[in-house]
């Protein structure tokens, strides 16, 4: 069985639920890397006013026995401490409360799930979506991605992310070394990118767009060191690793695009400019000079830095809100007014590594197998010295 991981809960419901089957037993569960994990999902410059009144932590609810994986799925809960707010309004029983006390929506953002939504579910409450489309869902996909990031690390494969652009302000590319120093980042750094002139430029930019009261786009990259050669497949469409990494990216709240490598520069060069150079070290094996394909041909990682760049929207929930039309009247109003994030783009490289991680994971359970760690980690090691012997 592959991996999967399964996630309930409402925005402002009680709790979030999560559950991850197949992941190997007897992996050893860093409770406090999971927690940090949630905590800086919740970070960066440019989130809006839940983050202060959250404090994500993860409840341990089964699958994990003294510390490890036990083979059996893994049940993971997030308390929505904001709950406490919407009691009433979000009660899983009952009947539905008279008027305001409903917190009824009815005035659809555009952009948002809501009015696609409500005309597919058949509600005239645009909340019954809203509260499942909300990117409150991200926390349980950390958590779920925290995991798989413990199943990587196990045979040395590390995962991070950094802001590439905040609206018009674009980091310089990294540097050598970048990996190691996006590593040691600190969890609360405001952007999450290294050079300090950059970082105040974006600020400046949630600034601005706080001032005028709306929201702003921006570019975050996934990289991932130590995968080696062979995760993923030519042989299906759906079992191309590049495929399978663009799928879980677009499938973050606001993400709508994503490129692998240098694939949106690729597209203007010629073949001689973008193709990175084979070349053979005694004791290392096939090296490359430049990584422009983003450690994936063919649909296979190829032992270089996976890197994929995720494109976000502004957030469709605006201060200043956009023209609507009224469900039930059928009359113009604005869009609901709801409290936003100008921009949560290191929340979102942190979702991303989380679902770049996943797919990693599941993608390693493929290949080497494995009901106990140990033996996933034997039949990697034996790749490893296949790979080392060609
Ligand atoms: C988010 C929780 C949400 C939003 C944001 C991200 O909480 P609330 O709706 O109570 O403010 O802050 O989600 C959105 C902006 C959105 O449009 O869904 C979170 O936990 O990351």
């Amino acid at each position: 069985m592959a991996l999967r991981f399964l996630t309930a809960g409402e925005s402002h419901g009680p709790a979030l639920t999560v559950i991850v089957e197949g992941l190997p037993a007897g992996i050893a569960i860093d409770r406090e890397h999971v927690d940090r994990e949630l905590i800086r999902r919740m970070g960066g410059f440019g989130r809006g006013g839940r983050m202060k009144i959250e404090k994500d932590r993860v409840e341990w609810l089964g699958g994990v026995r003294f510390g490890k994986t036990l083979g059996s799925p893994v049940a993971l809960q997030i308390a929505n401490l904001d709950h406490s707010n919407w009691i009433e309004a979000m009660a899983p029983l009952g009947e539905a409360p008279e008027g305001d006390a409903a917190r009824r929506v009815t005035r659809p953002r555009p952009g948002h799930a809501d009015l696609a939504g409500a005309l597919k579910y058949d509600t005239h409450d645009a909340r019954d979506v809203f509260e499942r489309s909300s990117a409150r869902e991200t926390a349980a996909r950390t958590a779920a991605g925290a995991l798989a990031k413990q199943l990587l690390a196990s045979v040395g494969i590390e995962v991070t992310s950094h802001t590439v652009a905040v609206a018009d302000v674009t980091a310089p590319a990294l540097p050598d070394g970048a990996f190691d120093a996006l590593i040691a980042l600190a969890d609360d750094a405001a952007m999450r990118v290294l050079d300090e002139s950059t970082s105040l430029a974006m600020i400046e930019a949630v600034e601005r767009a706080q001032r005028n009261r709306d929201s702003i786009g921006g570019r975050f990259e996934v990289l991932a060191r130590g995968a080696p050669p062979g995760l993923g497949s030519h042989t299906h469409w759906d079992r191309r690793l590049d495929g399978r990494l663009g799928g879980a990216l677009m499938s973050i709240q606001a993400v709508k695009a994503v490129s692998v490598g240098e694939g949106v520069e690729a597209a203007a060069r010629q073949g001689s400019e973008h193709h990175d150079p084979i070349r053979h070290l005694a004791g290392r094996g096939f090296v490359r000079p430049t990584n422009r394909a983003g450690g994936i041909e063919g649909g296979m990682s190829n032992g270089e830095t996976i890197r994929c760049t995720g494109w976000l929207k502004p957030l469709a929930s605006l201060p200043k809100p956009l023209d609507s039309i009224d469900l039930v009247t059928k009359e113009r109003f604005e869009a609901v007014r709801e409290r936003t994030d100008t921009i949560p783009i290191v929340a979102a490289g942190v979702v991303g590594e989380a679902m770049v991680a996943w797919i990693l994971a599941e993608e390693l359970t493929i290949k080497f197998g494995g009901d106990h760690v140990g033996e996933l980690k034997r039949n990697f090691e034996a790749y490893r010295r296949q790979l080392a012997d060609y």
